[in-house]
C-alpha cells in the first residue's frame, strides 16, 4: 500500500519564496514522478528541538516521511523518489549509474563552492577580510562552471534524457542566479532555464512561492 509522503520546509522562508531552500528540489522530484505530497512547516526554533532532531540529526530541512521511512539529505531523498517511480532515472543500468553520478557531481563537486559564496556573503560579509577573499570564492565557482559548461556543450541535458542528475544540477546552479555568475556561461544559463521551464519545476516553484511570497506577489 502506498503511504502518504510528508516533507518539511521552513515555516518562514529566508528567501521569501525564491525557491532556493532545498525543499524545492524534493517537491520538483515528486512533481516529475507525479506523486502527491504534504508539507509540514517547521520554525527555526523547532528545527533544533528533539522532535525534529529525531528526523534530521543536523536540525535542517527538508526531511521526507513515508510510512515508517524517514529520510534526510536531499541527495538521498531524490534518489529514493527516482528509484521508486518512473521518470527520473533511465531503465538502462549503465545510463542509470551515470545519472546517479551526475547527482553526486552536483552535490559534492558543484554545490560546495556555490555554498561557500552564500557563506561568504551572508555569514562573513562583515569580516575585515571578506572583500579580499571574495574573488577567490568566485574563481573557484568559475573553475567548476567552465568544466561543466565544456562537458554540457550543445546538449540539452547532461547525459541523454532529463534525469535526477539534471534535476539536482539545475537546483544547485539556481543558487547562482542572484550573483549572476551562471549567466557568464550561456549554455549553462540556457540549461538552467530549460530546467525551470519544465512543468514539474513550475508546479514545485509555485507551491513554495504560494507559501512564502507576500500576498500581493502571489497573484502574479
Ligand atoms: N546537505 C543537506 C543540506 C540541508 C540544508 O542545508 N538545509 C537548509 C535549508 S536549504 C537548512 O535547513 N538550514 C537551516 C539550518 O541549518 O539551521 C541536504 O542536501 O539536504
Amino acid at each position: 500500500m502506498a503511504h502518504a509522503i510528508t516533507i518539511t520546509a521552513f515555516e518562514s522562508s529566508p528567501d521569501g519564496g525564491k525557491g532556493l531552500a532545498r525543499d524545492t528540489r524534493v517537491r520538483w522530484a515528486l512533481e516529475e514522478v507525479g506523486q502527491p505530497y504534504e508539507m509540514r512547516l517547521v520554525s527555526f526554533r523547532a528545527l533544533k528541538e528533539p522532535a525534529h532532531l529525531a528526523l534530521h540529526p543536523f536540525g535542517q530541512i527538508p526531511t521526507y516521511e513515508e510510512g515508517d521511512l524517514a529520510l534526510f539529505e536531499t541527495g538521498s531523498i531524490v534518489l529514493h523518489i527516482a528509484e521508486r517511480h518512473a521518470g527520473l532515472l533511465p531503465a538502462d543500468a549503465n545510463a542509470r549509474a551515470r545519472a546517479i553520478t551526475w547527482m553526486f557531481a552536483a552535490l559534492s563537486t558543484i554545490e560546495p563552492p556555490i555554498l561557500d559564496l552564500v557563506t561568504a556573503k551572508l555569514l562573513e560579509g562583515d569580516k575585515p577580510w571578506a572583500q579580499e577573499r571574495m574573488p577567490l570564492v568566485q574563481e573557484r565557482i568559475r573553475a567548476r562552471l567552465k568544466q561543466l559548461s565544456a562537458r554540457l556543450g550543445d546538449a540539452e541535458w547532461l547525459d541523454g534524457a532529463f534525469s535526477a542528475g539534471d534535476l539536482m544540477m539545475v537546483s544547485v546552479l539556481l543558487r547562482l542566479k542572484p550573483s549572476g555568475i551562471v549567466f557568464e556561461y550561456p549554455n549553462l544559463a540556457a540549461y538552467v532555464a530549460r530546467g525551470e521551464a519544465r512543468p514539474a519545476y513550475q508546479r514545485a516553484f509555485e507551491a513554495q512561492r504560494a507559501l512564502y511570497a507576500p500576498t500581493g506577489e502571489r497573484a502574479r
